[in-house]
């Protein structure tokens, strides 16, 4: 049988009528025992596991916007686990291990896709930093390698690995277990796990104002009304000095535009992720067949989620330094988010001094692939009121002691 197009059209409007909503539209109630700021992946998640490990709370999310339109639904998706530090990898490895888990765990296919992640090395130092890395990745039970130019050449045949580049490749680091997956089905499949167990996910309302009195946090004014609330844990990201400013404290935090931008789709040419921190590019080709391309932070200071186009310029010229295939490859979108970036590029994990208030933020350029990992040790830290041992040394108090946790040379993109 035949059909015109305005049949079909009609035919897939009819369709969705009856599509069932993933989770429910809630109201905000008067009072919850824990509300989550922002309905990120982080968010999501925190508010995920806090609902199915410590039943018995009433939890709410309370996002601005709409659910993943933050970071979460403007990143590039890499997930990976090789970070140098004890402390920061043993944070990234046991996310890493809640991703290769989580499609089952949330019943939400999130299309984890474990295509392996090179980092690659253009000068000696760069080796010698890699296999440093690589050394202390495997010291830690995290699967690392380190792979030379011929081998990158025999692995990635459309790279360009000859000497004749301004910076030629000299080798790489692989993680095998590392990948890529659907940011959007992660918020999704997050809101739909933590509303099973009874969380309101609560959109379209912004919070303004802390109601804080006696060094303890009571409840939130926000666009929706007053909510009670005898804990609240703020995960924010790029606004994360915003809500601290509320309630009177101060992060070390810098908020930055971060840009992104797609091709057109076409034939899968290239089945793995590569990144360069030294010519400045990372590539990767989505499922859809577009390239997904990234670079460093835009370097001022901004609220802004687009960027300069000079950034953009400098990106595509690094990528295509090292993937000349795709000069004539037309670009579809571009669009920038607001990264939280701190002095030892590391998140801020912690309670502060406020009984009862909570900050899970800092992730800055690199926070997608912690997003199961942060959630679960958050839910702990809420739920206790009590770090959990993997979030402790991301205490806000390092940026008194001094126990900082640098871990600039692991960040996927420079800041
Ligand atoms: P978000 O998703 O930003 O969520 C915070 C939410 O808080 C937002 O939805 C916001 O609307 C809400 N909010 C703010 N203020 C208020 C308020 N007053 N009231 C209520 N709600 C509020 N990481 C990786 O690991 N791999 C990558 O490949 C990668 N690529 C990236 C590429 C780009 C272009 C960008 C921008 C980031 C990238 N990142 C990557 C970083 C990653 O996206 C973030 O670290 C991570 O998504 C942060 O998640 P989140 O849930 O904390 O923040
Ligand atoms: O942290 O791996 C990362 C990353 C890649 C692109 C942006 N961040």
């Amino acid at each position: 049988m035949k059909y015109s197009w305005l049949e079909i059209l009609k035919a897939g409007f009819k369709q969705n009528q009856s599509w069932q909503p993933t989770w429910p539209t809630k109201d905000p109630a008067a009072a919850y025992d824990v509300v989550i700021v922002g309905g990120g992946g982080h968010g999501l998640a925190s508010a995920y596991y806090l609902a199915r490990d410590f039943p018995g709370k009433k939890i709410a999310v309370l996002e601005k916007g709409w659910i993943g339109g933050g970071n979460t639904g403007r990143n590039t998706t890499i997930v990976r686990s090789n970070y140098l530090w004890d402390e920061a990898a043993n944070l990234y490895e046991h996310s890493l291990k809640l991703w290769e888990g989580l499609t089952a765990d949330i019943n939400f296919n999130v299309m984890f896709s474990q295509r392996g992640v090179y980092n690659l090395g253009h000068t000696l130092q760069d080796m010698r930093d890699i296999e440093r890395r690589v050394n202390a990745n495997v010291l830690n039970g995290i699967d690392a390698e380190v792979v030379d130019a011929a081998e990158l050449k025999r692995r990635i045949p459309i790279m360009d690995t000859s000497k004749n580049t301004r910076y030629p490749v000299m080798g790489s680091s692989f993680q095998a277990r590392a990948g890529v997956a659907r940011h959007d089905a992660v918020a999704w499949g997050f809101a739909r796990a933590a509303a099973k167990h009874g969380v309101d996910i609560i959109q379209n309302c912004e919070v303004k104002a802390m109601d804080i009195s006696a060094g303890k946090i009571k409840g939130l004014d926000t666009s929706r009304g007053y909510i009670a609330a005898s804990q609240v844990g703020c995960v924010t990201a790029g606004h994360s000095s915003v809500l601290a400013a509320m309630a009177g404290l101060r992060l070390p935090i810098e908020s930055h535009p971060l840009q992104a931008f797609v091709s057109e789709p076409m034939k899968q040419v290239l089945n793995t992720v590569v990144m360069s921190n030294a010519v400045h590019g990372y590539i990767s080709q989505s499922d859809k067949g577009d390239l997904v391309i990234g670079a460093g932070i835009d370097p001022y200071l901004s609220y802004s989620q687009r960027g300069s186009p000079h950034v953009v310029d400098h990106t595509a010229a690094a990528i295509l330094e090292l993937f000349p295939i795709f000069s004539r490859t037309r670009v579809n979108r571009q669009w920038g988010g607001i990264v939280d970036t701190t002095p030892d590029a590391c998140p801020i994990i912690s309670p502060t001094k406020i009984q009862g208030l909570y900050f899970n933020c800092g992730w800055g350029t690199g926070g997608f692939k912690a997003t199961p990992g942060s959630g679960h040790v958050f839910a702990h830290t809420i739920g206790e009121d009590k770090q959990h041992p993997l979030a402790e040394p991301f205490h806000l108090d390092r940026f008194n002691t001094g126990a900082l946790i640098d871990e600039h040379g692991a960040a996927g993109v420079a800041h």
